[in-house]
């Protein structure tokens, strides 16, 4: 048998952990990447089971921007290097409404913290390469069917692999597998409590060749809708509109999208939208959504699997960094120390965080979003409270504080 460690292919687990490992991670999006990653520095094994293949998950669309918080534990698991190079630092937003601009400031805000821009899809194929050069086990194409035992302490995931059915006896499993998986509908149904919310309103991302027109980001109200310039590189913008929950990527050519973000941009000066190719569309629709709790037995989730946030924070890919940050200490604890700690306050302490997550997204989301069904009264009570926080240093910190990440407990 060939060195797996030698070979550039996904690790097959027959080679490395025949059927058994210590924690069993289902999941190769942010959260079960970086919770491999930082079990591996502590010398804790992992087997990481993905259902897609590795084109789709390093391809995938989504967050762009990171608190200090995750910018830290990135390097600390040793996939900063890129990051370093390649991120963007910012120090402060721009609010448009009314045509008028206003910047909110980071540092001066909040203790000195700033932002990074670096695309989701960068750090899931830094970590990637990451794992398999360190020979790591990470299967692609290894679907997860079924998790049981969680209330023993050799629970099993059973999965489906190369044709094949196979089961990976654990100590631990952790769901990564975002708000779709497995992990949270294994916990039983008189455990799990969920509380969600639905917006009335989507947002169309667009991914286009071309430079930024603006050297932070803009989130700007408009009568007609929110809208967010965000950027990918210095040649790439990342950029958001509001729209119906119900719309469609095929009501929307590019010239439409270029029309109605220079609407919902428009500001008093000579400020001009550059246009470029646009290489990528999509519609995500906007819910705030929690399950509680974490964990359950020998069984935790951490990320979408537990909880999704409207994206007008930016924390959906912060908190499940934040999660795993947490779990990856005490999995260390346990196996170190035997200290069950941190894993029997694993589920109230990332709660606490989610639930600060979900009010700040929740405060700039309807604070940004025209919501069809508030009246003229409630419309200019967000544009007062929006005056409030571009005008008053002690509001604008609360955006601040939230937006760059409190420090973790
Ligand atoms: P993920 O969903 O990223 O990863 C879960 C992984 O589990 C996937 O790869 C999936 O294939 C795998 N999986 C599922 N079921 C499985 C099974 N049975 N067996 C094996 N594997 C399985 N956040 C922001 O901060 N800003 C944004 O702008 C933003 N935009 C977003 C746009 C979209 C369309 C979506 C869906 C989310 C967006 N988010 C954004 C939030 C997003 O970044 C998430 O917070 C982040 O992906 C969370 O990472 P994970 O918890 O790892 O979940
Ligand atoms: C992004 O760059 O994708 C991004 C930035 C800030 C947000 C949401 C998305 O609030």
């Amino acid at each position: 048998m060939t060195d797996p460690s030698l070979s550039t292919e996904p690790i097959s687990i027959s080679a490395l952990a025949p059927g058994r490992t210590r924690v069993g991670i289902i999941g190769a999006g942010p959260a079960g990447l970086l919770l491999a990653q930082l079990l591996h520095r502590a010398g804790v094994d992992a087997v990481v089971l993905e259902a897609r293949d590795r084109t789709y998950v390093e391809h995938r669309q989504r967050a762009g921007l990171l608190e200090q918080n995750t910018v830290d534990v990135l390097r600390a698991a040793g996939a900063g290097a890129r990051l370093d190079r390649e991120g963007l630092i910012h120090d402060g937003v721009e609010l448009r409404f009314d045509r008028r601009s206003h910047r909110v400031d980071f540092p001066s805000l909040a203790d000195g913290r700033r932002v990074t821009i670096y695309a989701q899809t960068e750090i899931v194929k830094d970590l990637i390469a990451l794992r398999l050069e360190e020979g790591q086990p990470l299967l692609f194409e290894a679907v997860a069917q079924e998790i049981v035992g969680i209330d023993t302490d050799q629970p099993v995931i059973r999965y489906f692999h190369a044709g094949a059915e196979h089961t990976l006896d654990c100590d631990f499993v952790v769901a990564c597998d975002g708000f779709h998986g497995i992990g949270r509908q294994s916990l039983p149904e008189h455990a799990l409590t969920t509380y969600s919310r639905e917006y009335p309103f989507a947002w169309l991302g667009i991914l286009a060749e071309v430079p930024p027109s603006c050297e932070e980001l803009i989130y700007a109200r408009h009568e007609r809708g929110f809208a967010l310039h965000s950027m990918r590189s210095e040649h790439v913008s990342r950029l958001y509109l509001q729209v119906a929950p119900d719309d469609e990527v095929e009501n929307w050519p590019d010239d439409r999208i270029w029309d109605e973000l220079e609407l919902r941009f428009a500001v008093e000066g000579d400020w001009k939208l550059e246009r470029g190719p646009i290489t990528e569309k999509s519609i995500t629709p906007m819910r705030s959504f929690v399950a509680e709790p974490m964990r359950h037995g020998r069984l935790f989730l951490a990320g979408d699997a537990a909880h999704i946030v409207p994206p007008t924070g930016a924390k959906g890919l912060n908190l499940a960094a934040a999660d795993v940050t947490l779990l990856a200490r005490a999995l260390d604890d346990w196996y170190s120390r035997t200290d069950a700690t941190g894993l029997d306050r694993y589920s109230d302490r990332a709660l606490r965080r989610v639930w600060r997550a979900q009010h700040f997204s929740n405060w700039m989301t309807t604070m940004l979003h025209p919501d069809p069904r508030d009246d003229a009264f409630t419309a200019r009570l967000y544009l007062s409270q929006l005056d409030y926080v571009a005008t008053s240093s002690a509001a604008a910190a609360t955006l601040a504080e939230n937006y760059t990440g409190l420090p973790l407990e």
